[in-house]
């Protein structure tokens, strides 16, 4: 397995996306993942595991001063959690449409946040904002040679012609 970085508006741009655990423990993964994989992202990572307390306050740096912040961590530092990175042109911000907005009850219906979930502080699933973040996110949460690199047949369908 080779990693080469995402590259913005490309078809290898990437992005991290995380199951969190209150979406595991509803039973709610292939319902979730399903959604990206339909729409025609390619999966690139994905494993499930129970992210340290350490892991889990520098995913979330950017917001520990925030009153919510301590139980944010605790929520998600239970696990498990299915980290995953995406790939496709223009994923960062398609899948954060594909979220909704952070509290479920202002996310669009249709959108994942709004289908499955009721509150912001159970709210299910993350995804990277921004193309930064979303590099920084991936090199958090996975070693290079966890990531796959593999030719996916149906991108003549689905890439393609644009
Ligand atoms: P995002 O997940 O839509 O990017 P952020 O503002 O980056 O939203 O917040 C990260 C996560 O922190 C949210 O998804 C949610 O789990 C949690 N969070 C944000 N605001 C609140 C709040 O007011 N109460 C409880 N949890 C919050
Ligand atoms: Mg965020």
């Amino acid at each position: 397995a080779t990693s080469v970085a995402g590259v913005e508006n490309t078809p290898s741009e990437r992005s991290f996306i995380a199951l969190k655990p209150d979406a595991i423990q509803r039973g709610l993964i292939a319902d979730i993942v399903g959604r990206l994989e339909r729409k025609g992202f390619k999966l690139v990572a994905m494993k499930l595991l129970t992210p340290s307390k350490e892991l889990v306050e520098k995913h979330y740096e950017d917001l520990k001063d925030r009153p919510f912040y301590p139980g944010l961590v605790a929520y998600m530092a239970q696990g498990p959690v299915l980290a995953m990175v995406w790939q496709g042109p223009g994923v960062v911000k398609t899948v954060r449409q594909m979220l909704g907005a952070t509290n479920p009850a202002q996310a669009p219906s249709g959108s994942i946040r709004s289908d499955f979930f009721l509150v912001t502080g159970r709210n299910g699933i993350h995804a990277s904002d921004a193309h930064a973040s979303a590099e920084a996110e991936i090199a958090l949460w996975f070693k290079p040679s966890e990531l796959v690199d593999w030719k996916r047949d149906a991108d003549q369908w689905i890439l393609s012609a644009n």
